[in-house]
């Protein structure tokens, strides 16, 4: 049994939840209020220094953060089913479109960036939501652009297999739709992310389906 300490609110935590599913590893979410800045609590921060969620805490095992770096862990441990084709070339096309959501533009619309564009630049809430759909939306457009002209892509990103690209994506549409950001004109990432988002792991892993989430319709 794994423990996870995460938050309905998080696109991360998310990405952790649709792989412990996918993998059928039974585990326990702690839900961590980032709305409030519970991460940024002294005993938070001596789980994760970085103040922020996911971690997957391991019985006499390693506790990890990163969800991308916990994906990859699930992945090493238990293989099958997988989450990474078995070509190098494909596995790092897969790799390469998770960290464009991962590395390049999630990280952009997390609370401590919206907090700092409060609190040092003034930013009022509209401003805050402008930067937020703005960023979502340039990352689905980019992946439409590399996904919509590339024959390896299928019914996922990568053939008709699913991987941790389709994971990383489907959070980030999450976040877009449940943010209100522009999702029109992106008819890959939105057919891919529908398939996704129809299947078992992701229904049980989606933000509203979690303790604490607010009762209104998912989006
Ligand atoms: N790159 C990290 C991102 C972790 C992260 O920023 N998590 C957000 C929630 S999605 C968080 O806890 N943020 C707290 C904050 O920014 O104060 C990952 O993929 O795990």
């Amino acid at each position: 049994m794994y423990k996870l300490y995460g938050s309905w609110l998080s696109l991360a935590a998310y990405r952790v939840r649709v792989a412990l599913n996918f993998k059928q590893l039974p585990y326990d979410e702690e839900m961590i209020d980032i709305a409030v800045g519970d991460q940024l609590t002294p005993s938070f921060r001596a789980l994760n220094p970085q103040g922020a969620v996911p971690v997957l805490v391991i019985k006499d095992g390693p506790q990890l953060t990163q969800s991308l770096a916990i994906l990859e862990f699930l992945e090493e441990l238990y293989p099958q089913p997988p989450l990474l084709p078995s070509e190098p070339g494909d596995r790092a096309r897969v790799r390469s479109l998770a960290l464009l959501f991962v590395a390049d533009h999630h990280p952009l619309i997390t609370p401590r960036v919206t907090r700092h564009l409060v609190d040092q630049f003034g930013a009022n809430d509209s401003a805050t939501m402008a930067w937020t759909q703005y960023w979502l939306r340039q990352s689905l457009e980019q992946a439409e652009a590399r996904l919509a002209s590339d024959k390896a892509t299928g019914t996922f990103c990568q053939g008709d297999v699913l991987s941790i690209a389709d994971i990383c994506m489907t959070s980030q549409l999450l976040g877009a739709r449940g943010l209100q950001a522009d999702t029109t004109g992106i008819p890959t990432v939105n057919r891919i992310g529908d398939a996704c988002l129809r299947l078992d792991p992701f229904a049980r892993a989606h933000p509203r389906a979690q303790r604490g989430a607010p009762k209104v319709a998912p989006q």
